[in-house]
């Protein structure tokens, strides 16, 4: 057995990463620019915490190295297994990745983890036989004493006792494990191995976003969403403002970004949230993303004297009925106030639209471009509904069409043939006004940190494409226009 047991955490960026994402301008990429998985950092800091041990390697599905530097990372570190944190999209590109690894060293163990595989452990092991095991839940506990096991050479028939687990099992086709205890309170928790990003990243620090993730699950139920919905748990102010102060500290940050999949957790914890940066005169800039209707006016405003930069919210669509059948919880009043507030308070805006949610129609579209035009906000961003395993939508879809992420393409689930939506979702972003708000923004945010300023400039770019294709288009449609007009004119003449 090693003294300290090890896992080393691989993750690739898959080629085609998501049929939608490849079309999903502005801020989708924002978080992409930075590739990165706070799960790792949140084991790692935890396997550190209990005598083992965590790396990380990230490559890009083009980096004609990356496969040689990881051969050559096991075959120095020799660490006891691999660890992937797997979201829908990413699972086969991974298991690829695997097969090459397990060519060179066919007998180290591997463990998924992550929202995909926690809801399809089954489906995950029978199709996916270089995956050994896979930890459903959350992974901190699981992993240290699974890794533990497997660094004192244990095999499939020791792991009964390891809670939150599957595997293949001669016996049993697959085997599941008793259910892990969630965490109550995720204070108890160390802060998240920010280091190993920062080996990667040399200048992440100094001219990018910082992430930040303070919560786990969600208290919300949005039916598209696989989140872990109703255990809500989420540090206190004083924690998230010792990790900014210690990112500073630590690694010269100017600029976060905060991750949590709604923030900030209330007005109170907002509030307390603002005195202690006050209070500190911590000097940092950020952004985040928000739901409609959590914020006032007023704590935006208290937000930008701290910092705060943009903000995103997900509206998903400008349709009442959608949003009571996405059960979002949020009505088109809220979202309108929520953007009115931010254009006053003076934070860049981003809008997140869902296209494709059963029940869509043409119709349904048309009042979301409608409402997306109405908000205005800085940055349009739209993403294509696909239903995730482990949401309720998951399992109504039909059999030939459940298991979609196998064959890389969305399924069609409503009335809107899928190749129609990919359609309309460019065109959405050819019809969204390339408006004087939008280049003043623009100029704005090129005063912005990197991060920032590349989303800016990328959403610029697609807007300028879109927009001079658009005149050309409507050019040649002129132009076809009056070659017709010369023929009749011609016959009749
Ligand atoms: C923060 C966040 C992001 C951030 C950061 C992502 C990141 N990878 O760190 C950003 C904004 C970049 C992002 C992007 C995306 N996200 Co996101 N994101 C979240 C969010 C809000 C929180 C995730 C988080 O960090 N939680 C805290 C960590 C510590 O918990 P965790 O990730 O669940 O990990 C725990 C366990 O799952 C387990 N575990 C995880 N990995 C592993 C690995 C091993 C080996 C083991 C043993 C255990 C283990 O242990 C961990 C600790 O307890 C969740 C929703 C939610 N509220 O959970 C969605 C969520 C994870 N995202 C989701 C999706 C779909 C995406 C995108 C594909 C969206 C898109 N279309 O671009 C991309 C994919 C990015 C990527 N490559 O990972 C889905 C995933 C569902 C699915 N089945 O695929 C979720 C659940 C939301 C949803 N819509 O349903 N996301
Ligand atoms: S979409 Fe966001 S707010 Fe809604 S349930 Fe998922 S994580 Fe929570």
């Amino acid at each position: 057995m090693s003294d300290r047991p090890s896992v080393l955490f691989l993750a690739i960026t898959p080629k085609e990463y998501a049929p939608s994402n490849v079309r999903n301008y502005g801020v989708s990429r924002t978080f992409h620019l930075i590739p990165h998985k706070h799960s790792i950092l949140a084991l790692t800091a935890w396997l550190r915490q209990h005598g083992c041990d965590g790396y990380y390697i990230w490559i890009h599905h083009d980096d004609p190295d990356g496969l040689d530097r990881i051969l050559q990372f096991i075959e120095d570190k020799k660490p006891d297994a691999i660890g992937l944190s797997l979201v829908t999209e990413e699972l086969i590109a991974h298991h690829r990745l695997i097969e090459k690894i397990k060519e060179k060293f066919p007998h180290i163990q591997v463990i998924a983890g992550g929202p995909h595989v926690s809801a399809e452990p089954v489906h995950t092991l029978e199709n996916f036989p270089l995956i050994d095991y896979v930890c459903i839940g959350e992974g901190e506990r699981t992993l240290t004493e699974w890794l533990k096991m497997i660094a004192k050479g244990k095999s499939t028939k020791d792991m009964r006792q390891v809670r939150g687990l599957a595997f293949r099992d001669n016996s049993y086709g697959v085997a599941i494990t008793s259910p892990r205890e969630k965490f109550n309170d995720i204070n108890i928790l160390p802060d998240p191995a920010f280091d190993l990003i920062a080996q990667r990243e040399r200048n992440l620090f100094r001219d990018s976003a910082f992430p930040l993730v303070g919560s786990y699950g969600c208290r919300h139920f949005c039916a598209f969403c696989a989140a872990d919905h109703g255990n809500y748990r989420f540090m206190t102010p004083e924690r998230i403002v010792d990790q900014i102060e210690r990112a500073q500290r630590e690694f010269g940050v100017g600029y976060f970004s905060i991750r949590d999949s709604f923030w900030p957790p209330s007005k109170v914890w907002c509030d307390r949230f603002c005195d202690l940066v006050e209070l500190k005169k911590l000097q940092f800039q950020f952004h985040f993303e928000t739901r409609a209707g959590t914020l006032d006016l007023r704590q935006m405003i208290r937000l930008k004297n701290i910092g705060a930069i943009a903000v995103a919210v997900g509206v998903e669509s400008g349709d009442p009925d959608m949003l009571k059948a996405m059960r979002k919880g949020i009505t088109l009043d809220m979202a309108r106030r929520t953007f009115a507030d931010l254009h006053k308070a003076g934070i860049l805006s981003i809008a997140f639209f869902m296209l494709g949610f059963p029940g869509e129609t043409y119709d349904t579209i048309d009042r979301s471009a409608e409402f997306a035009r109405e908000l205005n906000p800085t940055l349009l961003s739209l993403a294509t509904f696909r239903p995730l395993p482990g949401t309720e939508i998951h399992r109504h879809i039909a059999e030939d069409d459940k298991y979609w992420w196998m064959k890389g393409e969305y399924p069609t689930v409503g009335e809107i043939p899928i190749n129609e939506l990919k359609r309309i979702h460019e065109e959405m972003h050819i019809r969204y006004p390339l408006n004087i708000a939008y280049l003043k923004q623009h100029v704005y945010a090129s005063r912005l940190p990197a991060e920032l300023r590349k989303v800016a400039y990328s959403a610029f770019r697609v807007h300028l494409r879109k927009y001079v294709l658009g005149i050309l288009e409507r050019y040649s449609i002129t132009r076809e226009l009056i070659r017709h007009t010369r023929s009749l004119i011609r016959r009749y003449s």
